[in-house]
């Protein structure tokens, strides 16, 4: 297998990134793939696109995705409350929520977007080297069988035309979680008009969010809150660990914000 890598941006601002990890006879398709996807993407035309191949000789973990719940709202201010609400009931402390949200609000690197992730600890420290360029998780990928059963649950839910979006959300987020020393993701895009964002961890699973930020915003971010790492470890599993998601775990929808969803 190989691990398939896309980094665009113009004047050194982030624009767009993907992960893949594709057997040999399909590299050149996914190149191609990848390198329309980053000359057409909704923040702006790259004057540098970096496509990586890497051949991967270590063993694939192969893991379930989180279980997808879709929480819905109609506003951002309820939306926003919504995942501070989960994030306080995974027990991270009040201050680190609002810094997470400040920081993803503002652009987290001085206005502008990272093309990786910030990594924050219960003290709220940020603990990502380059606070320019955060951490990525990378050499990600869903098998075949386990995109058809999301599909098809996706489907039955009007949620089609997010597919793309939610799949590789969902597969980096799994792998987020699956991480030990992660406690839980905080995410919402810097594309524009996507305003879809989520709050993922191992205890409550993938929840989406609709309505994160309000649209025509380039801020966004991602934020990976962590407890009792070893940093060096943390970062080399996150950027050079491979995992597969080989099965889809389902899909259940709240009916709306009054639900009970944290359990407490
Ligand atoms: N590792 C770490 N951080 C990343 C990675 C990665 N592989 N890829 C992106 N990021 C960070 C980076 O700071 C980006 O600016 C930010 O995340 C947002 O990336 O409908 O589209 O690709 O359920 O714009 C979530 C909701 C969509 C999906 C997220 O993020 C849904 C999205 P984007
Ligand atoms: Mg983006």
């Amino acid at each position: 297998m190989f691990s398939v890598r896309m980094r665009a941006s113009r004047d050194n601002n982030h624009i767009s990134g993907a992960e893949l990890l594709v057997p040999e006879q399909e590299i050149s398709a996914s190149v191609m793939s990848l390198m329309g996807r980053a000359m057409s993407h909704q923040r702006g035309k790259p004057d540098n696109l970096n496509i990586s191949i890497e051949e991967i000789n270590v063993d694939i973990n192969k893991i379930t995705s989180l279980p997808l719940k879709l929480l819905v709202s109609d506003n951002v201010e309820g939306s926003k409350k919504a995942a501070k609400h989960i994030l306080r009931a995974l027990r991270i402390p009040q201050f680190c929520i609002e810094k997470a949200f400040s920081l993803l609000e503002m652009g987290p690197a001085n206005g502008k977007s990272m093309r990786g992730a910030i990594v924050m600890d219960m003290q709220g420290n940020r603990l990502e080297p380059d606070k320019q360029k955060g951490i990525r998780a990378s050499r990600i990928d869903i098998t075949e069988e386990a995109s058809l059963e999301l599909a098809n649950s996706l489907s039955d839910k009007g949620l089609s035309p997010y597919y793309i979006q939610i799949k590789e959300a969902l597969v980096l987020a799994s792998k987020v979680a699956s991480l030990k020393g992660t406690i839980a993701e905080l995410c919402w895009s810097d594309d524009p008009y996507y305003t879809t964002g989520y709050v993922a961890s191992k205890k409550m699973g993938y929840v989406r969010i609709p309505h994160l930020k309000n649209a025509g915003e380039h801020q966004g971010g991602r934020v990976f809150f962590v407890d009792d790492i070893d940093l060096t470890d943390y970062i080399y599993e996150m950027q050079r660990s491979p995992v597969l998601v080989n099965r889809f775990a389902g899909l259940h929808e709240f009916p709306d914000l009054s639900n009970d969803i944290t359990g407490e």
